[in-house]
């Protein structure tokens, strides 16, 4: 089925529950991402390199996190073209996540709600699935990899766990993620996990930062590497809000010298909880992160403010809303250094992978 051409596939997949049509896919990839999968990325993967974050990422189009939480596809991804892959977001325990129906489709507006609450099989499924990708396999065989692309692992926190406890998840998640991935994103965006969101405010921020910063140092002395952490940010923030995360963002991924020291990026952004641009049609009232085209226009505006808050170099990737490569490209001139999908990728099908990365290539 994965080898299907999307517009044959859609409808099939679109006839049924949205998490149903997921599972499926998912399911689907994991079984035919070996032999013939692993030759598909270096005809598909556009060439178009960029620094980011002191790593080399092959082209600017990457995979959103929450598509494949437990890290079962990577390689079926890398195949569509993607230049990173983010796989998550992991919690340190396995959870169920929220009761279904927890996902719901909005064609006529192209977009997604979810509330799907971090439903994973836990930190130790994760990593085991992770050290069975071929790409994994290929960087500890030393073999030079098809795939060139680069894995983000993007980690979460427990619903059980209290909010004044986070930093204790996210710890223990990046002791496990570490070593297995390119960057680490710490998703403290998701509406789906009770007060999760509050994290991003001013004292709770710096606390956090300071914590991961301190931890990284000592990770990267224990394993020779030293990973760029990215936080993910929400949509739902106004300009004074984003003005603090830029500024706590300032202090720990800048040198004394104020040269970006490629130790911390941004990941802007998650879903929303507005419903302004979907009022009136079914579901829109249903609770969680609304994703795709109502996204797009939010989401590039927190990149243009994290930009010039932050100035040129430090790291943006971009996420929400990308539907066309067109919007890719409007999120790159919007400030983004790599954009990131999921949404689009449901309504448009992988052939948008190639599709952007190719236009941001001839734009840029
Ligand atoms: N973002 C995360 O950081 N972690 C997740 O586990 C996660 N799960 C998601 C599940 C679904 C069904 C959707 C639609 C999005 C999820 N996201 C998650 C957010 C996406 O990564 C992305 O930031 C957001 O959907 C905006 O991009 P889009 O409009 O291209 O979908």
């Amino acid at each position: 089925m994965a080898l299907l051409p999307y517009a044959l596939t859609r409808p099939f997949l679109f006839s049924m529950d949205p998490e149903a049509a997921h599972e499926l896919t998912i399911e689907s990839l994991a079984r035919t991402q070996g032999s013939a999968l692993k030759w598909a990325y270096a005809s598909t993967a556009v060439d178009d390199p960029i620094e980011l974050a002191g790593l080399t990422f092959p082209n600017r189009v990457g995979l959103a996190a929450g598509l494949d939480k437990n890290a079962r596809c990577i390689d079926g991804l890398g195949a569509m073209g993607f230049g990173f892959v983010e796989v998550g977001t992991v919690t340190p325990l396995a959870q169920p996540g929220n009761p279904k129906p927890r996902m719901f489709r909005l064609p006529q507006a192209q977009a997604l709600i979810n509330r799907l609450g971090f439903n994973n099989d836990g930190l130790q499924a994760f990593i085991a699935n992770v050290k069975q990708s071929d790409l994994y396999q290929r960087r500890v065989g030393g073999r030079s990899g098809l795939h060139s692309m680069l894995l983000g692992l993007n980690i979460g926190k427990n619903a059980a766990t209290p909010i004044e406890r986070a930093t204790d998840d996210y710890l223990i998640c990046l002791d496990g993620v570490y070593t297995y991935a390119d960057y680490v994103t710490v998703n403290i965006s998701s509406p789906n996990t009770k007060n999760l969101r509050s994290l991003q405010s001013d004292a709770a921020l710096d606390a956090l930062l300071g914590a991961l910063s301190e931890r990284r140092e000592l990770l990267a002395q224990k394993h020779g590497k030293r990973n760029p952490i990215f936080l993910k940010i929400a949509p739902d923030l106004d300009a004074d809000q984003v003005a603090v995360i830029a500024q706590t963002l300032q202090r720990y991924g800048f040198d004394s010298a104020g040269q970006v020291n490629n130790a911390w990026g941004v990941i802007a952004t998650n879903t929303t909880l507005s419903r302004d641009a979907i009022k009136g049609m079914a579901h829109a009232e249903e609770a969680g992160g609304l994703s795709g085209a109502p996204v797009l226009a939010m989401s590039n505006k927190v990149v243009s403010q994290l930009r010039s808050a932050l100035g040129k170099t430090f790291p943006i990737i971009g996420a929400g809303g990308i539907m066309s490569a067109q919007d890719a490209v409007s999120k790159i001139k919007a400030g983004a250094d790599a954009v990131q999908i999921y949404t689009g990728l449901i309504y448009s099908g992988p052939a948008l992978v190639k599709a952007a990365a190719t236009l941001i290539k001839k734009t840029f």
